[in-house]
């Protein structure tokens, strides 16, 4: 007998009981996903379709998110997976019999949807949220990624894994703890140990390193020829950028500089001026220094090495002595950050 590459936990075998149970023959499914879904809810989702594709069969379902894919990684993930995911406002929700939600429970989607939402599963790793049942509800917050719970699902299904799938769930549990540097917990690497020996590493690779589109060169540039350092501490106002992915991508990318403890990138996305922090989180507390500084006039957080802050335009404008330029907002940026006390020994 093959031995067990997971053990199988008996909350797994309950659960997957029951969703043989719920699921008939040639059955009708919509997996439903909260904003722009990520790899991990992706790969989640592809699993729980392949479950019930290859026990019950499925006579139609649909892959569905309540925002568009924004991240270029993300894009060409779910084109390599062969996978369509439509928009659920061009969704016709109640022509599908059963409703699965994955990575996200019922309560996230009040206001995406303006109304409730009943599915019949709901298979879940964030902390539990509102007031809501499901005649199969997994929960599990101390997971890393969900990717991780529907591993053992397959597993417990016996359902022959495609190695396209491996990949996916590899990559969701990879993205999801960002490469174990967030809370992960043995299942997580249990999980992604066992889908390693089957997945497309080669592609994952291509896949992360695939991320810097050709025009965004410009920004690097802008960023080494204008960019502030004050001990260790380097910022800059990119201007009108087209994403805010501009100001994380030249943010991790400055942070690589020797002697740099965290980066400040500031940009206008449409009517909003983002500003993305990120740090080595050693000394600096990123999420503390984003707060202090534009707190009070803006919306945002993050942790010690990584935050983000939007600032809509109008109030940026009352804030600012004078018009919105480049010297002006640049001031105004070095006059916030300027609030954060120096030599803390909180900060330690
Ligand atoms: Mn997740």
């Amino acid at each position: 007998m093959k031995e067990e590459p997971i053990p199988i936990k008996k909350e797994t075998e309950l659960n997957f009981k029951k969703l043989m149970e719920m699921v008939q023959p040639d059955d009708s499914l919509l997996l439903l996903m909260n904003g722009s879904p990520d790899p991990d809810a992706i790969a989640s989702a592809m699993a729980l379709r392949e479950i019930i594709q290859k026990t019950k069969g499925l006579s139609k379902s649909a892959f569905v998110s309540t925002e568009p894919l924004i991240r270029q990684q993300n894009v060409e993930f779910v084109s390599s997976m062969r996978l369509y995911i439509q928009l659920v406002s061009n969704v016709d929700i109640d022509s599908y019999r059963l409703i699965a939600i994955l990575d996200a429970q019922p309560s996230f989607f009040y206001k995406a949807l303006n109304s409730t939402i009943k599915p019949q599963i709901v298979i879940d790793h964030h902390p539990r949220e509102g007031e809501w049942h499901a005649p199969l509800e997994d929960i599990r917050p101390n997971y890393g990624a969900l990717s991780s719970i529907l591993t053992e699902y397959l597993l417990c299904s016996r359902v022959k894994i495609p190695r396209n799938l491996h990949t996916a769930l590899l990559y969701g549990i990879k993205t999801d703890t960002d490469n174990f540097n967030r809370s992960a917990i043995i299942e997580d690497i249990s999980a992604y140990t066992y889908n390693a020996k089957y997945a497309n590493m080669q592609f994952i690779r291509r896949i992360e390193l695939n991320q810097t589109p050709d025009h965004f060169l410009k920004y690097y540039n802008y960023a080494y020829h204008h960019m502030n350092n004050f001990r260790g501490r380097r910022v800059c106002f990119l201007g009108g950028v087209e994403s805010a992915d501009v100001c994380v991508q030249i943010a991790d990318f400055y942070l690589r500089l020797i002697g740099t403890y965290y980066v400040v990138m500031a940009g206008i996305v449409g009517d909003r001026l983002i500003i993305i922090f990120r740090g080595d989180g050693y000394r600096q507390n990123c999420g503390a220094i984003a707060q202090r500084a534009f707190g009070l006039i803006g919306k945002g957080g993050g942790h010690r090495s990584a935050a983000r802050m939007e600032i809509p335009l109008d109030v940026l404008k009352e804030n600012l002595e004078s018009e919105l330029s480049q010297t002006s907002v640049e001031k105004f940026l070095f006059r916030s950050l300027r609030r954060e006390p120096r030599n803390d020994p909180r900060e330690d």
